[in-house]
């Protein structure tokens, strides 16, 4: 583990939300354990280890029922301990890997059939080394015939410059952390009017309310990351989704308190139906369907 890698928090509050039946959880990772799955030598950052076993005890402490376990840099392009962990908890997971253009029809199959449902791309520079966006679109394109769906990871101010490559990518993209906004700023900052405006246009586009311990500039209780989630929940009802980011990874000025982040749900999705649809309907609807 990196000297300044925090690790996730030890003992996380009971929330007192209570969650709706078959809650997903449609953002979270599994770091190794190292000595079984080691991190690829590519790696930006090597975290502590976070195991399949702490992940589902985590849901079931916070009155989760599923999981989305999204493959982490740090892993690169073998996802074998995100596989275990879908393997291991069998419906209760889906899964979203990082795959290159090498891979064969077979291994996608294989992906397919433990669960995988969708490849991640992944802009930030602190986390991957740049890949050419035609390779991206090449392994989009074959993914989307088997049902699958591209998860991007960017910042707000690369948006402008990636959109037209965004736009242009077939099928349905979930973007990560809302796309990343500056929350120090209003609502109408341009960055997210532009998030919000290709929300608007492209029907094929959702979004991940995730994430406000890495958004927030104030800390928990995150109230200043509220707004924008909200803004998301109402105007995008049926194409949002929830998750914990657990294990946090890279985070430097604390982890979260997982009841905590919890506790924030009614706040951005603030109706029994806006909750349905954003922690059972559409997570069901994308990944179980
Ligand atoms: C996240 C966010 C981060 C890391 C990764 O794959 C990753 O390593 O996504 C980050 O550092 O912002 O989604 O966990």
């Amino acid at each position: 583990m990196d000297s300044d890698y925090l690790p996730f928090h030890p003992n996380p509050s009971k929330p007192t939300y209570v969650m709706p039946a078959d809650a997903v959880d449609a953002h979270c990772h599994v770091f190794g354990p190292a000595a079984e799955f080691p991190f690829a030598p590519e790696r930006k950052y090597t975290p502590c280890d976070a195991s399949k076993q702490q992940l589902f005890d985590l849901r079931d402490h916070l009155g989760l029922s599923r999981n989305v376990i999204v493959q982490a840099t740090c892993h690169g392009k073998n996802n074998d301990a995100m596989l275990d962990a879908l393997r291991a908890a069998g419906d209760l997971t889906r899964g979203v890997a990082m795959v290159g253009p090498d891979i064969t029809d077979d291994e996608l199959r294989e992906l397919d059939e433990a669960g995988v449902r969708g490849v991640r791309f992944n802009f930030l520079k602190r986390l991957v080394d740049a890949t050419p966006r035609e390779v991206f679109m090449e392994i989009a394109e074959r993914v989307v015939k088997i049902g699958w769906h591209c998860v991007v990871y960017f910042e707000s101010q690369d948006l402008e410059d990636l959109q037209p490559f965004l736009t242009s990518l077939p099928g349905t993209i979930v973007v990560d952390h809302m796309g990343r906004p500056n929350v120090a700023k209003p609502l109408d900052d341009p960055h997210f009017t532009r998030f919000m405006n290709l929300m608007s246009v492209h029907a094929n586009f959702w979004v991940k309310v995730s994430c406000p311990e890495r958004l927030s500039v104030d800390g928990p209780p995150y109230n200043d990351v509220v707004p924008f989630a909200r803004t998301l929940v109402d105007n995008f009802t049926d194409r949002v989704l929830w998750g914990t980011d657990w294990p946090h990874p890279n985070m430097k000025s604390h982890v979260p308190d997982e009841g905590h982040l919890i506790d924030i749900i009614p706040k951005i999705a603030n109706s029994p139906e806006k909750q349905q649809a954003l922690l059972v309907d559409n997570p069901t609807r994308l990944y179980w369907g």
